[in-house]
């Protein structure tokens, strides 16, 4: 998840809250909240980024969508590729699944090159692997990116959704 305008923090909580409000979502696990710096379009604003872990019974594709739905609930306006959204929830993987669909690839296509998704995903997992070639995500060369800064420490999903 990504969040760069407005109360990014609670952005990402909000967006946390609504999946484990789903009653076919269980939310796992959430990793610290990273700063990060702004890939791509590189004119806008910081980001707050996170990864989290869920359980569902839901296909992939039905994840997509209340995901979608949970982006659109908190006003995000899909104007700029790569632009700044008040929260961004992209699907990374899903068990060890390749899907390759025009609305849905998984993993993830950029996420091998993104420290703001590697930090915390392996954060949350060390172990994690590629399902195409196999390698451990803890082992690619853009973990070592910089512009990635550590900007609160979670250690639980209940600490994360009740930050007072
Ligand atoms: N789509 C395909 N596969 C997936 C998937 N695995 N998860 C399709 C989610 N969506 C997937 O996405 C466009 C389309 O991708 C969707 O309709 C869906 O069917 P979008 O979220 O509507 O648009 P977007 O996010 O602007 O485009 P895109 O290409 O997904 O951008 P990214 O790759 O998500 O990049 N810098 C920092 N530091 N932190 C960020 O969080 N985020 C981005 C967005 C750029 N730079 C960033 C960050
Ligand atoms: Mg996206």
């Amino acid at each position: 998840m990504g969040s760069n305008i407005g109360n990014r923090l609670e952005h990402l909580i909000q967006a946390v809250r609504l999946l484990h409000e789903h009653a076919a979502i269980n939310v796992k696990n959430v990793s610290s909240v990273y700063e990060t710096e702004p890939v791509g379009l590189t004119e806008q604003a910081k980001f707050l980024n996170i990864a989290v872990e869920l359980e569902t019974s839901l296909e992939a594709t039905e994840l997509l969508s209340a995901c979608q739905f949970i982006e659109n609930k908190l006003g995000r306006m899909r104007k700029i590729r790569w632009g700044p959204r008040t929260v961004d929830l992209d699907i990374l993987l899903y068990n060890n699944d390749q899907i390759q669909l025009e609305h849905l690839i998984i993993p993830h296509l950029r996420m091998a090159e993104r420290a703001f998704v590697l930090v915390p995903l392996v954060e949350i997992n060390p172990e994690l692997k590629n399902p195409v070639s196999g390698e451990l995500y803890r082992q690619q060369p853009a973990l070592k990116e910089e512009g990635i800064v550590l900007w609160k420490k979670v250690a639980c999903v209940e600490e994360f959704l009740q930050p007072n």
